[in-house]
């Protein structure tokens, strides 16, 4: 008997692009759970992740309640120019950010090249090296705001608010790198607070102008979804829709749609 054994590697593609776009529970969503403390109240709420979150009784503070994901993203780790972006929302007051309380995004890495993004109600802050100055904005409290950390190799870093640069320089080293992996969470030290995820998404920053947002090299089904949400949400002037841009005039609108639809068609 002839017995014939494909060696198929797993990661025989480059993967591109990772998203959660909060329909179901980042733990049947590619996310593991780190720690799910104290029982926080968890739930998705028309596409978001919502985290109600309060003291944990009989525990003095702070130390509430927490729920913590993680996902390897080694596969990325050769990517020339990465991003990842978020849109969250949290009632978390600016005190907490001292305690590790409110929104948290990182993309980290067993070595020397980390972003550690905290997030309360009106404030946000980046801490990429406790030796470095802390990054600070001043956010409106009360509504969603999107999050853009864009990196190209060890040449630059830049974060965004809202498609508005808030920070940007020479990044410590490339990243991904180093066992890289984005971890989130959303605790409370002191104070209850609640936190909703519309999405989290990373991976290969897209060509400008391509349609082609998952960098599949065709512009295709999966495309579609991310057009439409450039076209009719929030951004559609951020960085994060630059690929949706067709016609290059720095917004997606009506204008893109033709050339959108002939990319698909193709
Ligand atoms: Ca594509
Ligand atoms: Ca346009």
């Amino acid at each position: 008997m002839l017995v014939v054994v494909f060696s198929v590697s797993a990661r025989n593609a480059l993967a591109a692009i990772f998203v959660y776009e909060a329909q179901s529970m980042p733990d049947v969503s590619g996310w593991q759970t780190v720690q799910n403390y104290c029982n926080p109240l968890l739930s998705i709420q028309n596409g978001w992740f919502c985290e109600i979150m309060d003291v944990c009784p009989g525990v003095p503070p702070p130390g509430g309640q927490q729920a913590t994901y993680r996902r390897d993203i080694a596969e990325m780790a050769e990517a020339e120019a990465f991003f990842v972006e978020w849109r969250v929302q949290t009632t978390a007051d600016k005190s907490e950010l001292n305690w590790g309380g409110g929104a948290a995004l990182s993309a980290a890495s067993h070595g020397d090249v980390n972003y550690a993004f905290k997030i309360a109600a009106d404030r946000a802050e980046l801490n990429r090296d406790n030796l470095l100055p802390l990054a600070i904005a001043d956010i409106d409290a009360g509504v969603p705001h999107t999050y853009r950390l864009e990196l190209v190799g060890a040449v630059s870093y830049v974060w965004y608010i809202d498609g508005q640069v808030v920070d940007s320089g020479s990044p410590e080293g490339n990243y991904p790198s180093a066992e890289p992996f984005i971890v989130w969470r959303a605790n409370v030290a002191f104070l209850p607070s609640t936190t909703q995820w519309d999405y989290i998404r990373y991976g290969t920053i897209p060509a400008d102008g391509s349609g082609d947002f998952d960098s599949s090299g065709a512009v295709d089904a999966n495309d579609v979804y991310f057009f439409l949400d450039c076209l009719l949400g929030p951004d559609s002037t951020g960085p994060g829709c630059r690929w949706a841009d067709m016609n290059h005039d720095g917004a997606t609108n009506a204008a893109d749609i033709q050339q959108f639809v002939a990319a698909l068609a193709h």
